[in-house]
């Protein structure tokens, strides 16, 4: 190269060099200005808590303080009733039907194991990709945070401690049981996961976050300090609703696939008089997660980021504490797919209610779109924002949950459809039966609406993934043996 082409050359190489740092000033800036995001995922945390209103006496002062300064979405649904699908949804921003991920998963999987096409990219993924440190820990998917979910994971994904023998409850494949244990909340893992974020919020850092808090409680076993327990008076708890005949107008299928023999039932609470027991043991959980979400929110408030941080609560399905005679997760019905969901945040109306279904696969896209980040039309979810902005904004998206391939909920603002794989369905009329004791799917006047709502449901489901697993009664174990099958 000669000396007279050196000049314009180092002049042009300059004014890019200009450019650039221009460029990245203004992406620095940009940064900045994005909001921190902290998502705190509750395991299986029903309805009762106070800003949902499902337990009359459940004690939850922190999550009231939440919804008060948000937004609250009261009819928000999960995906998959069972925490490891539902976590693989929400962080995939696909619907099992779409990855084939319908039962449990392990965190290394969630990728390698979805049968989409695109493969998925995490939600935290994306969000690295466009500067944003990730951070957590508890139970995020459904190992903690496997699969690189996170660049700093602080562990604690844990329902101990274990006392020596189980304390009220014995059977095979369920860790259910209650009693006071451990002594003090900081023998809890929950304890540790909360220090972690309050250590994470005191701390300097140099562009925008995402924080996952996962709490473990109230995932059973249900055994927190004797303090919880002792907010609550045996004699006068209420029990949630039940009829002994509900079951009688239920198809067949749906017979078998929420048959939940590791688990009680409400006639076994009944026989054995402890069901106030359980419900007790279940709202001294609830309030102990409360109050180290109160600790993480507390520290927030005091945070240089208490103006910019997004706050999500979610749980990743609800639970039975007897309705409908089941004392679990993993059913099609209200008490299963119904979750609490609040948001808080910069430019986030407070005290405010949406009553539009929504469901839990909409938490990437809303999260992008605060994030000022292209959301992919690959997503099944859409972002909530026009909702946060406008709660009663026109919406025609039921929320959508699957249990396993070809058995879908479609909840709408009124009613409950349940399509199973064979056929058989069962339709609750929510607005006069909000226990869905009464089956109308047979009742031709409600054909109609079936036809309506059976529009939404998935065509074309995923094959069941290879990865994909679950042994809790003789159906899943059959589903589970052909997915593994289907590999070989
Ligand atoms: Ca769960
Ligand atoms: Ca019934």
């Amino acid at each position: 190269m000669n000396a007279l082409n050196k000049t314009p050359l180092r002049s042009l190489v300059l004014a890019l060099s200009a450019i650039l740092a221009l460029t990245n000033a203004s992406c620095a800036e940009q940064q900045n200005d994005l909001p921190n995001i902290l998502f705190i995922a509750v395991d299986d945390l029903n309805d009762w808590v106070v800003p949902y209103g499902g337990h009359s006496q459940t004690l939850t002062p922190n999550l009231e303080r939440l919804a008060d300064s948000g937004l609250r979405f009261t009819n928000a649904h999960c995906q998959a009733p069972l925490c490891g699908p539902s976590r693989a949804s929400i962080f995939t921003g696909l619907l099992p039907s779409t990855t084939g991920l319908y039962l449990h998963v392990n965190d290394d999987k969630v990728i390698s194991g979805s049968q989409s096409n695109p493969a998925p990219e995490l939600l935290t993924h994306v969000l690295q990709r466009h500067g944003y440190e990730t951070l957590g820990a508890g139970k995020l998917l459904h190992q903690g945070a496997g699969g690189g979910l996170l660049q700093d994971y602080g562990g604690h994904k844990d329902f101990g401690p274990y006392p020596e023998k189980h304390m009220n409850y014995e059977g095979e494949r369920t860790s259910t049981d209650w009693g006071a244990y451990p002594d003090r909340n900081d023998q809890m893992p929950d304890h540790a996961v909360a220090n972690y974020a309050i250590k994470a919020l005191s701390e300097k850092r140099d562009g925008p976050f995402f924080l996952g808090v996962g709490i473990n409680r109230p995932h059973v076993p249900w055994h927190v300090p004797q303090e919880w327990f002792d907010k609550f008076d045996l004699d006068s708890i209420e029990l949630p609703p039940y009829r002994a005949d509900d079951w009688d107008d239920l198809p067949e299928i749906s017979k078998i696939i929420h048959n939940a023999p590791p688990t009680p039932s409400a006639e076994w609470l009944i026989e054995n008089g402890k069901w106030k027991e359980m419900v007790l043991a279940y709202l001294a959980c609830v309030a102990y997660a409360d109050y180290e979400i109160g600790r993480v929110l507390d520290a927030l408030e005091a945070s240089d980021y208490a103006d910019n941080a997004i706050v999500i609560l979610w749980s990743d399905h609800g639970y039975h504490l007897g309705e409908k005679n089941v004392v679990t997760k993993m059913t099609l019905w209200e008490e299963s797919t119904r979750v609490p969901l609040l948001i808080a945040g910069p430019g986030i109306p407070k005290n405010t209610v949406c009553e539009r279904p929504v469901g839990l696969i909409d938490l990437y896209p809303t999260l992008l779109d605060y994030s000022d980040i292209e959301i992919s039309d690959t997503l099944d979810g859409r972002t909530l924002r026009p909702l946060i902005e406008d709660p009663d904004a026109k919406w025609e998206h039921p929320a959508i949950t699957i249990w396993g391939r070809n058995n879908t909920a479609i909840r709408d603002e009124r009613y409950r459809y349940i399509r199973y794989e064979d056929g058989s369905e069962e339709l609750y009329d929510r607005s006069k039966d909000p226990n869905e004791f009464n089956n109308l799917a047979s009742n031709p006047e409600y054909t109609p609406v079936k036809e309506r709502l059976a529009v939404h449901i998935p065509e074309n489901q995923a094959l069941v993934s290879p990865v994909t697993y679950h042994r809790w009664n003789p159906y899943w174990i059959e589903v589970t043996r052909k997915a593994e099958e289907s590999a070989e």
